[in-house]
């Protein structure tokens, strides 16, 4: 069956997480990705957190699937220009080097338009323009700079980073839908585009209602957190702990038999009351005046999950899923990642996928969890360093033998 990006040509500069959770994505969707890696070291994350000594690391096999390696030194002569050729016949270039790295080895966007002006020029960086713009980052400093960490965690605690990558993971997608946005623009165009995405403003796009609380602030207590009514409020959004983040309040639960994964999130919306209260035997407090509507139970919502969690604690998270929902109480278990990995439904749509590795073995990722129906996703092994080198050279940007040898002899690939 064809795929989506069939067709499309993807010069792959991306390393560490953000940048190649966005080219493999395309990959799964059909794109051509090449991977562009310095021979001899390639992405940094081959090597890092590796388990097994001298095979590429799970980080790296990971997120760099169905993509094809060159080992290319971008910064000597002859590789600038095999560079440059591959320019000419890709469709997109996609890189998140610190501010400013392909500037320095010579491709600037003006330059790479000069090469191919239907190219899209794809970047992931920390920040955009503004006091922090040449710095680098990494995840959990896009986490605390885009608002995320100062309302995670709990009230009397420090400011929390979530283990989501929605700094690296997260920017990613949102690069990813700049490149086929682009795409889509330069059909009508034939011109390509400048496509930049910085993570703080990626961090900051889903900590959205954060951005509602401020200004909900100054109209009152945000009555839905754990400090209301009793604690108090400052001028910043706080952390609001286990508490929902929208209209329906909610709350983390304990469930049998107590172990360190044993908790369910429960949410009540007001169709769920009076069944919640039912179910765990509080039929009194259905009509009871102090607790009817949900204005009622607002300031007492701790006492609300305290009595739920009374009832929780004598079932497992898998029970109380089973009792709730069927009864219009959204919940759900707290699923560990082991939980995860060995759920059946999520290996039969392709969400958890096992992978065979030719020095690693197999091994098990996250496939894409982005389904179309005419363009299905196949998970592909990771490419070994530089294993496309010479087919590249050949195939993309017609190289006879003996230009190949005289690349490698000149150390560019
Ligand atoms: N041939 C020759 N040189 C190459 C090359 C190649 N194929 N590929 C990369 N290089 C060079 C780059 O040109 C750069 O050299 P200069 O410093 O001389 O310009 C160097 O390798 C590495 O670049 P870097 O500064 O990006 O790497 P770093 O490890 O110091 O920083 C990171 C890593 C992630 C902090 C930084 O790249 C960054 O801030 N990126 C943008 C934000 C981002 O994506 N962060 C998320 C990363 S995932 O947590």
């Amino acid at each position: 069956m064809g795929k989506a990006l069939d067709g499309v040509r993807i010069l792959d500069m991306t390393h560490v997480q953000s940048g190649p959770t966005c080219t493999q994505l395309l990959a799964w969707f059909g794109a051509d990705v090449i991977k562009v890696e310095r021979p001899g070291v390639g992405d940094i994350s081959r090597s890092q957190l590796r388990d097994i000594p001298d095979v590429d690391s799970l980080y790296f096999t990971m997120l760099n699937h169905n993509k094809r390696s060159i080992a290319l030194n971008t910064k000597g002569e002859r590789g600038k220009e095999i560079f440059t050729a591959l320019i000419r016949k890709c469709d997109v270039l996609a890189e998140n080097f610190a501010p400013g790295a392909l500037d320095r080895m010579g491709f600037t966007w003006d330059r790479i338009q000069e090469i191919n002006p239907r190219m899209i020029y794809a970047s992931v960086k920390g920040f955009g323009p503004g006091p922090y713009v040449d710095c680098k980052v990494y995840e959990n400093v896009a986490q605390c700079t885009g608002g995320a960490a100062s309302t995670t965690g709990f009230d009397d605690g420090p400011p929390l980073v979530t283990s989501a990558q929605i700094g690296d993971s997260g920017t990613g997608l949102n690069l990813a839908l700049g490149i086929v946005t682009a795409l889509f623009q330069r059909e009508r165009t034939g011109r390509g585009q400048r496509v930049t995405c910085a993570m703080q403003d990626g961090v900051l796009n889903l900590c959205r209602v954060k951005v509602r609380d401020q200004q909900r602030l100054k109209h009152g207590p945000l009555k839905e957190f754990p400090q209301y009514p009793n604690g108090k409020f400052g001028d910043a959004v706080p952390r609001a702990g286990n508490s929902s983040g929208g209209g329906q309040p909610g709350w983390v639960v304990k469930c049998a038999p107590g172990g360190p994964d044993d908790y369910a999130y429960v949410i009540i919306q007001p169709q769920g009351w009076e069944p919640l209260m039912k179910v765990i035997g509080r039929e009194d407090l259905v009509d009871h005046p102090d607790w009817r509507t949900p204005a009622d139970r607002l300031p007492k919502l701790d006492q609300c999950f305290a009595m739920v969690e009374e009832w929780t604690k004598t079932k497992t998270k898998f029970e109380v899923m089973e009792i709730l929902n069927p009864l219009n109480v959204p919940c759900g278990p707290i699923l560990s990642i082991k939980d995860l990995v060995e759920e059946p439904s999520l290996r039969q749509t392709g969400t958890v996928v096992e992978v065979d590795h030719p020095t690693r073995g197999s091994y098990l990722t996250v496939g894409n969890p982005i389904k179309l129906s005419d363009s299905p996703s196949e998970v592909k092994r990771s490419p070994l360093l530089g294993e496309h080198t010479d087919e590249i050279l050949k195939e993309v940007i017609g190289y006879s033998d003996e230009e190949i040898a005289a690349a490698h002899e000149q150390g560019a690939v």
